[in-house]
């Protein structure tokens, strides 16, 4: 660029001069008219070869701009991706059976193991996701002799369960579930006891989950 520019400005200041001396020959000769001589033609040509070069240049400059400007914006995403940690895991509260109710009852998960984020919230048991995202959710129940049905919903829909059977004989189980969710910045996950089933509270029934990518 700058090579451009000191070679045009030399052009600039030739014509100038060329410029000055048709001028002085003008009023020498007292004429109206004055051809363009060959030197002057060679310059004309050669500043208009300059200037498509300059022009030229000034293009490639631009589009290397913003390629950088995209570069530098997609190194401040995956930065910013990077800060962003959600994972948590907790436990139901107690060393007693939970139910049966005679509503659906949100189960609050109040024995925090890990919150990083803190995206769950330990007093209502609601994980609400921060950022749009494909999350991980696992959860693990402890059941007695009574009918059981522990289920995970999404915005007030049921996505998995787990459930056990009333036995007489067969009292003690423990059952899972996982999910992978694609969740919406505010979109609710959360726990739920069905009608007249009951869980156990101790650190066998567990809730957990994580981000595992930002979409
Ligand atoms: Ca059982």
């Amino acid at each position: 660029m700058l090579y451009f520019q000191r070679k045009m400005d030399l052009v600039i200041f030739k014509l100038i001069l060329l410029f000055c001396g048709l001028s002085l020959a003008q009023d020498d000769f007292n004429a109206t008219e004055v051809q363009a001589s060959p030197e002057l033609n060679y310059f004309l040509r050669e500043l208009e070869a300059l200037r498509e070069k300059l022009s030229s240049v000034e293009i490639r400059l631009t589009n290397s701009e913003t390629r950088l400007k995209e570069s530098q914006n997609h190194v401040l995403e995956l930065q910013q991706e990077g800060r962003i940690k959600v994972m948590f895991s907790a436990a139901l509260q107690g060393n007693n059976n939970v139910g049966p109710f005679n509503t659906e009852t949100t189960l609050t998960y109040r024995s925090v193991i890990t919150n990083i984020g803190n995206a769950y919230n330990p007093s209502t048991g609601i994980f609400t996701a921060p950022v749009a995202g494909v999350y991980y959710f696992i959860f693990f129940s402890h059941f007695g002799k009574k009918q059981s049905a522990v289920t995970l919903f999404k915005n007030g829909h049921m996505i998995t369960i787990t459930n056990d059977h009333q036995s007489q004989f067969d009292t003690a189980d423990n059952g899972g579930n996982a999910v992978l969710l694609q969740l919406q910045p505010g979109d609710h996950v959360y726990m739920r006891l069905r009608v007249n089933t009951h869980v156990w509270a101790g650190p066998q029934t567990s809730f957990s989950g994580f981000l595992v990518s930002r979409m």
